[in-house]
């Protein structure tokens, strides 16, 4: 028993548009070989599984994802040994909700929003998925533009009609964003915020925390600890960040908070299948290859919960209550700076996976087989 044993079962969940094409506000990129339909990006995130064994689901978005028949596209996932993760709703691609969608003033829009999420349920029951992803893009541009108290009022009512449509296995994943796209004020811009209503509606709601949604130099690793402790962290949207909401490759900007976020996760025994945390990517690869990518991603999220392992909590814990401060940071420190690439390259070939999923990759040719055979492509996560 090593501490690296720590990793078996450990998974991370894909998000279907990191496949398709994406960009900025400025410039949407086209990339040959962008999968054409749904099929096509499972395929892609099923190639970041085969080389990383760390993959085995793929969220979607509604309305981006949707086919004629889900179970066909369940089998399909299956077939290629992935399975259909988290539903997003999207509630931010709509005129009806240029002043919001379950806040919004008027009923009716109000109405169409809680019905999207009723289809979202649906669709979950035929794709065997148990997470509902909600994000409100709601909010306000302008003091006075509308009640902030009223809003809330709207958003609870709302949520509690979702909630109560829920399967026994089904979960409400409710995230939180500080702004974007509303300026002056979100109506979920905060955690706590978020897990008020998760605490109104009941159990089967908990927080998701995209670690790109909170004001710079945030301590993000404390809000991981506080939803553990209230038993609500149901999720991550893992990316990085550097200035807003960035959705750059998670760890690529700040590899010391991954390492610390995910300290947070192994204190609290939440790395383990059945913890009820879903560890999920929320990517746009919009100038790099997005199949390296999200490969590139998911070892970086690997790489830092295995030097979280490598803490040794019983030496931590003794410095701690001795108060021995530069021995506790050292022990943490001492986990962070261990270079552990060779001994998840041993586990790995162990496993029978490759060595360096990066180069087994770029070597399997699949790059150039997608760039020929799909022609046209134009499946979009954002801006398309
Ligand atoms: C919003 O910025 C967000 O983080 C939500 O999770 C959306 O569903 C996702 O990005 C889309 O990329
Ligand atoms: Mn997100």
């Amino acid at each position: 028993m090593t501490a690296l044993d720590g990793l078996d079962g450990f998974t991370i969940e894909v998000p279907s548009w990191a496949y398709g094409n994406s960009g900025t506000r400025f410039k949407v990129f086209s990339r040959p070989g962008v999968p054409r339909d749904p099929y096509e990006k499972i395929s892609d995130a099923a190639q970041v599984h085969r080389v990383t064994g760390l993959a085995p689901r793929v969220s979607l978005h509604i309305p981006w994802d949707t086919v004629d028949d889900w179970s066909d596209l369940r089998a399909h996932a299956e077939k290629l040994g992935v399975r259909l993760g988290a539903v997003n709703s999207n509630l931010f691609q709509d005129d009806d909700y240029r002043l919001g969608s379950l806040c919004h003033p008027d009923r009716r829009i109000r109405e169409k929003a809680v019905e999207h999420h009723l289809h979202c349920l649906e669709i979950m029951r035929e794709t065997g998925s148990t997470d509902l992803k909600i994000w409100l893009p709601d909010g306000l541009n302008y003091p006075g533009q509308d009640s902030l108290r009223g809003r809330q009022e709207r958003l609870a009512e709302g949520l509690q009609r979702i909630y109560a449509a829920l399967d026994p296995e089904h979960r409400i994943l409710l995230e939180y964003k500080l702004f974007e796209p509303a300026f002056y004020s979100m109506d979920i811009p905060d955690w706590g915020t978020s897990l008020l209503h998760c605490l109104a509606l009941g159990p089967q709601a908990t927080v998701v925390l995209d670690t790109g949604h909170h004001a710079p130099g945030t301590n993000i690793e404390f809000i991981v600890m506080q939803l553990l402790r209230q038993g609500r962290l149901g999720a991550f949207d893992f990316n990085s960040r550097f200035y807003a909401d960035d959705d750059l490759i998670v760890g690529a900007a700040d590899p010391f908070q991954l390492f610390r976020i995910l300290s947070e996760i192994v204190t609290a025994g939440a790395h383990r299948p059945g913890s009820g945390v879903n560890f999920m990517l929320d990517q746009c690869h919009n100038i790099e290859d997005k199949i390296p990518g999200q490969i590139r991603s998911v070892l970086n999220v690997e790489q830092a919960l295995a030097k979280a392992l490598l803490i040794d909590q019983e030496a931590l814990a003794a410095a701690q209550r001795d108060g021995d401060v530069l021995a506790a940071n050292g022990i943490l420190m001492d986990a962070y700076e261990t270079d552990v690439r060779g001994a998840l390259a041993d586990r790995r070939e162990a496993r029978g996976l490759p060595r360096d999923p990066m180069t087994a990759y770029a070597a399997s040719g699949y790059a150039a087989s997608i760039a020929t055979a799909r022609v046209g492509g134009e499946q979009a996560g954002w801006g398309a």
